[in-house]
């Protein structure tokens, strides 16, 4: 049995997700858990909410509610949408939890103890008003370049320019207003990812399995230009991991906190921890998931993110981890996507354009995006999402081909035999070519899932189940059942083990319904199909089954007209 630590990357708490940020992380990484578990592995499957970083703090205000309070509604409304969608997380942490504290100070100690932190003197904007200093994008003023009277203190929304602070005219801090500004020294530590750079080289280079797409992005930050640059890994903010060096203060750093990136990633650890401590378990039961001395060297450890998290990912956390100089478990395969459009444009949360999580689990029940989602996913290049392809998809594929072989072949049993598997018969040669289909078949899905390629399983699975539909076209027991009653019992009865076989196979694409399958079947085995012909068998003749309620109903012109304009405008 294998063990597979896999990680999502934590969505910002600042709002509900949307289905691009979905089938960006979570949902790949929720089918491949599905797909291990399947198999018989051992699986920790993690992921949190990113609870740091001006964005949280921004959407509290906005909220009118204290950034701690927003952060921990935001987190129950995030792991119940979680849990609708059926995403199959072992714990659904928090970035801004107690373990995530010690542990983050814990490694900027050990950071610091092999030199690898240093400390920079800066200038930075500090309002007198809110006694704090100000963030670039917490200031506003008007844009040199083009006289725009909000822009921002990194950026003009109206020109695009990028700007510093102190290229603003008429500066006011964009929390009071207040113009009473200065420019004041201030401390923040850097980490040190230059002097790492071979080391990081080193391990890239080693990771011969990657997709260009990963690699490429790391060689990247670490070659071009002047090379790997040296990244701040701390701000003033109210909200966040004081910085702290272990349980000790840091001279100067008072009133700091961690940099969001800094401990986002940690949090995949500490995630573990919150795990086991919710659980009562001993530190060894999370341990061996992350410490390579403590049992982890056997972990195969993967992570899902969108490309733009990549370069954290490849270079700033495996930075923290190597430069910690503790054994802990290094990500051993990496899996990127590209984005998701939506309807001739692109998802926006803070524009609130597409559909969020939340109106879509109103609309559909989960296994329909699910399986959209996953079939559609953005994996060589950007992908789209159009009403009409929803519908023609969950249509055909759903609704057409897997549907309505469960009820063509669990209706017509009851009719003619009743509600268990006939008795009588033998599968003869239609029957064994198409255990060779499936078998060449199954195989075939099993490669694509262990790649994690997710469309191409998607592919196969659709595959699988037209072949169990071709069979039953061209078998035709309705017919058979005249002329040779027997015969027609062991097509019927190969049908009937064909939905089991069905459930446990799309189990990781649509968990719900293959739960129903299976219920309907009236079976608890879902034993993987290692030998089709022995899995054909698992419904013996006599079984009770019942006839289940249609699995997919069919999307119709109206309410795709109707979803279509609904969602055209921006979510308020
Ligand atoms: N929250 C960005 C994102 O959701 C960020 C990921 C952190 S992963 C450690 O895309
Ligand atoms: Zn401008």
């Amino acid at each position: 049995m294998a063990r597979i630590l896999i990680t999502s990357a934590i969505p910002y708490i600042n709002g509900i997700k949307h289905l691009g940020n979905l089938i960006g992380s979570q949902l790949p990484a929720d089918l491949f858990a599905r797909y291990q578990r399947g198999r018989g592995n051992e699986v920790m499957f993690l992921c949190a909410t990113d609870e740091h970083g001006t964005p949280a703090e921004l959407a509290a205000a906005k909220a009118g509610k204290p950034v701690a309070e927003y952060c921990a509604e935001m987190h129950e409304v995030q792991a119940d949408i979680a849990k609708r969608f059926g995403l199959s997380f072992d714990h659904f942490g928090r970035s801004s939890s107690p373990q995530n504290h010690k542990l983050t100070q814990h490694f900027a100690g050990k950071l610091a103890e092999a030199g690898l932190i240093r400390e920079v003197t800066e200038k930075q904007v500090y309002s007198n008003a809110d006694g704090r200093f100000l963030p670039d994008r917490y200031i506003e003023g008007t844009c040199p370049n083009c006289g725009y009277e909000k822009a921002r203190g990194d950026q003009c929304e109206n020109c695009t320019k990028q700007l510093d602070p102190t290229d603003l005219i008429d500066p006011r801090s964009a929390i009071s207003g207040s113009t009473d500004l200065e420019v004041r020294e201030t401390k923040h530590l850097y980490l040190r990812q230059s002097a790492m750079k071979d080391q990081l080289d080193a391990w890239i280079d080693s990771k011969t399995d990657w997709p260009v797409l990963t690699t490429s992005i790391a060689k990247k930050w670490l070659h071009d230009g002047d090379g790997l640059q040296d990244r701040g890994i701390t701000r003033d903010l109210d909200w966040g991991i004081p910085v702290k060096k272990g349980d000790e203060d840091w001279p100067g750093m008072e009133g700091k906190v961690f940099y969001v990136w800094f401990d986002a990633p940690i949090e995949y650890i500490a995630c573990a921890k919150e795990w086991a401590d919710a659980h009562g378990k001993p530190d060894a039961e999370w341990e061996r998931w992350w410490r390579t001395d403590k049992g982890a060297d056997d972990v195969r450890y993967v992570q899902f993110m969108g490309k733009d998290n990549v370069p954290f990912h490849t270079l700033s956390f495996p930075a923290t981890i190597l430069g910690s100089g503790e054994p802990w478990k290094l990500v051993d395969h990496l899996k990127s996507f590209n984005y998701l459009n939506y309807d001739g444009g692109q998802f926006s949360t803070s524009q609130g354009r597409g559909v969020f999580m939340d109106q879509a689990l109103d609309i559909l029940p989960a296994d329909y995006w699910r399986w959209w989602l996953l079939s559609h996913a953005p994996e060589s290049s950007d992908s789209e999402f159009t009403w009409e392809n929803f519908q023609q998809s969950v249509n055909k594929d759903l609704a057409d081909v897997l549907g309505n072989f469960v009820s063509r072949i669990t209706k017509f049993c009851r009719s003619k035999f009743g509600e268990e598997v006939p008795v009588g018969g033998a599968y003869g040669e239609r029957e064994q070519a198409l255990i060779e289909e499936l078998t060449k078949r199954i195989r075939a899905y099993e490669a694509h899932m262990e790649a994690m390629e997710v469309r191409k399983s998607a592919q196969e699975l659709r595959a699988i189940w037209v072949a169990g539909n071709e069979y039953l076209q061209a078998a035709a027991p309705w017919s058979t059942f005249k002329e040779d009653p027997e015969q027609a019992a062991a097509q019927v009865r190969l049908g009937l083990n064909l939905i089991r076989l069905y459930a446990v196979l799309s189990a990781p694409f649509i968990p719900e319904t293959s739960a129903r399958m299976l219920s309907a079947m009236n079976t608890l085995d879902t034993s993987w199909p290692e030998d089709v012909g022995a899995a054909l068998g698992a419904l013996p003749a006599g079984h009770a089954f019942t006839v289940p309620d249609v699995l997919f109903a069919k999307i119709t012109d109206e309410q795709r007209e109707d979803w279509q304009t609904r969602f055209a405008g921006v979510r308020s």
